[in-house]
């Protein structure tokens, strides 16, 4: 996978269909670039979406740090993807019994199934962690399933349940809403018809070839995003397989057990958090994504060693792309910092998507 392409990596065999979307994003938007938007209300979480949405192929989030996090900011996050077409992936990097993490990734006061097509995982606690976060995410699946082929007709709500947060309207944007609706203990409903047809957007047959995006026949960005349309309603895992911290422990025999891991359970697993890329098997088309990313203030050679006073270690978008193989650079501070973070974060687009076509030989 090394010096293949995003649109051909989309098409091999062992690629799930939200990978198989990703790489499509991506090639489409020209973009490796995931934001990691670290910021602390749901305020500034919307208006950094919005303002770089168009730069990136993922938003990264740590919900748990938004202070006012809430239905608004789900739907809010959920309207800006749509309508800038990047993945959201919450980095919660559960770590406890298969149990809990079930209760921790669909439960609470963030649901993080609900609106985070991407989580993290790492595997210290066993395999098991993997198995039971993919269980609870196919009944999210299933359960959106119920809702999409389920038609229902809520009546208008009614004075006293104002404070029921959930929009009871037939025209809301997520078909869990309407689930919830037909779920809220005071509101009439019906349930009019149920449809036994499959939704395109929870298919997990992958890769079928996409001509029409697949080969460049000329269209604009606009036009293959349209063609491309919404990404599957799916769920999928990146194991912790590198940190980017300073002394980190996830090395040798941790890393090559987390690969292992990947590799049986392909259908859940599409790649890793890591420094390196980490395929090596014929059947390995995993998608690292790797934080720890700033570039070097002007002037100064990559290679000089970068980080923050708490243990944070950067690398340049080049040296983790071309160099090391990776697919997409994760930026934080690198673009949260700067005074036109639109600007900054096409620059990090411009940065990482020239290492890449370095890579695979698209450039001299
Ligand atoms: N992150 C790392 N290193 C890892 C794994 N995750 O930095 O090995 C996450 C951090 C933060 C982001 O939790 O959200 O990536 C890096 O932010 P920064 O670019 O501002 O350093």
């Amino acid at each position: 996978t090394w010096t293949c392409s995003y649109r051909e990596r989309a098409v091999l065999p062992n690629t799930s269909s939200l990978a198989a979307y990703l790489l499509r994003l991506i090639a489409i938007k020209k973009t490796n670039l995931c934001l990691s938007a670290d910021v602390t209300t749901t305020a500034e979480l919307l208006a950094i979406a919005e303002e770089v949405g168009d730069s990136i192929c993922v938003l990264k989030t740590h919900a748990d740090i938004v202070s006012d996090f809430s239905d608004r900011t789900m739907k809010g996050l959920r309207d800006i993807a749509r309508r800038k077409h990047f993945l959201i992936f919450e980095d919660r990097k559960f770590a406890d019994i298969g149990e809990t993490v079930q209760k921790q990734y669909t439960g609470g006061p963030l649901r993080i199934a609900r609106w985070a097509e991407i989580t993290n995982a790492h595997i210290l606690p066993g395999p098991a962690i993997v198995t039971a976060l993919r269980e609870a995410a196919a009944s999210t699946i299933a359960s959106y399933n119920t809702a999409v082929h389920t038609e229902i007709t809520a009546s208008p709500p009614t004075d006293h349940d104002d404070d029921h947060d959930v929009v009871p309207s037939s025209t809301s944007a997520d078909p869990l809403e309407r689930l919830d609706v037909s779920h809220a203990p005071d509101r009439k409903h019906s349930v009019v018809s149920i449809s036994t047809t499959i939704s395109t957007r929870t298919e997990s047959i992958s890769p079928h070839p996409r001509p029409d995006i697949d080969h460049d026949d000329g269209a604009d960005t606009l036009a293959l995003l349209e063609r491309l349309g919404e990404a599957p309603y799916l769920r999928s895992l990146l194991l912790l397989a590198e940190m980017s911290s300073e002394g980190h422990l996830l090395t040798g025999a941790y890393t090559a057990t987390c690969v292992q891991i990947a590799r049986a359970h392909r259908d859940f697993v599409m790649g890793f958090i890591a420094q390196h890329a980490l395929n090596s098997e014929p059947a390995d088309n995993f998608i690292t994504m790797s934080p720890g990313v700033q570039l070097p203030p002007a002037g100064q050679k990559d290679g000089k060693k970068l980080g923050d006073a708490l243990g944070q270690q950067y690398n340049s978008p080049r040296k983790i792309v071309l160099e090391q193989g990776c697919d997409v650079i994760i930026v934080g501070r690198g673009i949260l910092k700067a005074a036109d973070r639109r600007e900054e974060a096409e620059r990090y687009r411009r940065e990482g998507w020239r290492a890449y076509e370095e890579r695979v030989g698209l450039l001299k």
